[in-house]
């Protein structure tokens, strides 16, 4: 089912005549509104009527996450306080944390967003959901709870953690959509598998899955520990939380709510808008927020933009897959490493699984050391040490491979990599410590 068949079927012609008016009204409201950015604009010289046409979007200043953090808590809103009706928060896990403000049309606009990509993961008012994102400060849950309300989906505001209870009420009142992250998704399968279930005692179908990302390997294996269909969806507290993007059921890149986000790749050492189709870094200008209107928000997040048609109808520009956070890129003796294609070597090598950590750190010669530890997924190879060395000669040598470097390899026994309920934290750097 398309949810707003007008808007997401239109011609790339009639998108973009609304993205420019709605980029020229963005433009207007900051500039009036937030001293901040009538600063930032007078400095480059730029008045609200140069915007004539999309590509002027280049001349907008960025928005960084430091210009948050210096106008923390209210500096970056356009209304009066009175007309906020909800603030949200990123955990940020140093400093104050990134505070976003939502008028009633604000949370309004948000629950289209989400209906839209919910229906396009094949999500329907049939359909029974269970949200396992933290309810919170965090935009996820509530994010996708009032979205799948306008969908007119049943809503399980079940909350993070504790996994058997999740388990217990996802058999009993027969859950068909699962709302977590892809991490989480993995933890509840070993949690249901070490209780004794099986995917026949529930009634899964499908996962919206996002707050960080996961490789088409981790897809796969979820999908199969689960019997279901994997989509992932994609968004920020810096611009109003998920809702941003979503996969459709062809799962072939991510429909952005264009209406909503104008949505461009930079290159990240120059700031120069690329063409579609390359790679760099996403950066987002909000089309209809309120109270806290942004102009190209520097994610620091890699993909790349589509602008082929997609089978499923719809004629939204799509994301690709977020290859990683250039904050998250390591910097091994020189040579870029992603998470991500650490946990695609993983994913690919039978007898270690989908739990794996990165810990870099510097030997006696100040050279950076990489070191990967990744959980078997047979206890019983513990017994035979040949096994595991072959194991581990296998493992490092599909690493040196596909990045280049000679990493450390440690298998760690079974369910010793912690687990989480939220985001997973794939990455340990001591080398600054
Ligand atoms: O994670 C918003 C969200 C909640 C999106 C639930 C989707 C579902 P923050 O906590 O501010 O907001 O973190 C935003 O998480 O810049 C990305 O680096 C990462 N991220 C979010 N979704 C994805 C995804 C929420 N699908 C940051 N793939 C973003 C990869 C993702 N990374």
């Amino acid at each position: 089912m398309i949810w707003n068949k007008e808007i997401e079927c239109a011609s790339r012609a009639d998108i973009r005549e609304i993205q420019l008016r709605k980029l020229q009204e963005t433009v207007k409201r900051c500039y009036d509104n937030v001293p901040f950015y009538q600063k930032k604009l007078d400095a480059l010289n730029v008045k609200p009527e140069d915007i004539k046409t999309l590509a002027d979007a280049a001349k907008l200043p960025f928005t960084t996450k430091a210009d948050f953090r210096d106008n923390y808590p209210y500096g970056l809103f356009a209304v009066p306080l009175k007309e906020v009706r909800r603030i949200h928060a990123s955990s940020g896990t140093t400093g104050k944390p990134i505070v976003g403000g939502y008028t009633k049309n604000d949370i309004n606009s948000w629950a289209e967003c989400i209906a839209r990509i919910a229906a396009a993961a094949g999500v329907t008012d049939e359909d029974i959901a269970q949200i396992s994102f933290g309810y919170g400060l965090f935009t996820g849950a509530l994010g996708l709870h009032f979205g799948l309300d306008r969908l007119g989906a049943m809503v399980i505001p079940i909350s993070s953690g504790n996994s058997e209870k999740q388990l217990m009420m996802m058999k009993d009142l027969g859950t068909t959509l699962l709302v977590s992250t892809p991490s989480y998704a993995i933890y509840l399968s070993e949690v249901a598998q070490k209780l004794g279930y099986t995917k026949e005692d529930f009634k899964l179908r499908v996962g919206m899955f996002g707050g960080e990302g996961h490789t088409e390997e981790m897809r796969k294996l979820i999908e199969e520990r689960w019997g279901i269909l994997v989509t992932e969806n994609y968004g920020l507290t810096e611009v109003g939380g998920p809702g941003v993007s979503g996969e459709c059921y062809m799962k072939c890149g991510q429909h952005i709510n264009e209406d909503f986000f104008l949505c461009e790749i930079i290159d990240p050492d120059t700031g120069e808008v690329l063409p579609y189709g390359e790679k760099g870094e996403m950066v987002i200008t909000t089309l209809s927020k309120e109270a806290m209107p942004i102009l190209r928000y520097r994610t620091r997040d890699i993909t790349r933009l589509i602008d082929e048609p997609c089978k499923c109808g719809r004629t939204s520009l799509r994301m690709e897959k977020i290859q990683g956070r250039s904050d998250d890129m390591l910097i091994i003796k020189g040579v870029n490493v992603f998470p991500s294609q650490v946990e695609t070597v993983l994913l690919t090598i039978p007898g270690v699984g989908p739990h794996y950590q990165l810990v870099v750190t510097r030997n006696s010669s100040f050279a950076d050391v990489l070191e990967v530890r990744v959980e078997l997924t047979d206890e019983s190879l513990l017994d035979n040490f040949t096994a595991l060395e072959q194991l581990n000669a296998s493992v490092r040598a599909k690493l040196k491979t596909v990045l280049g470097i000679d990493a450390k390899v440690t298998l760690v026994n079974p369910q010793t990599i912690e687990r989480t309920a939220g985001k997973a934290k794939h990455v340990i750097d001591m080398r600054n410590k």
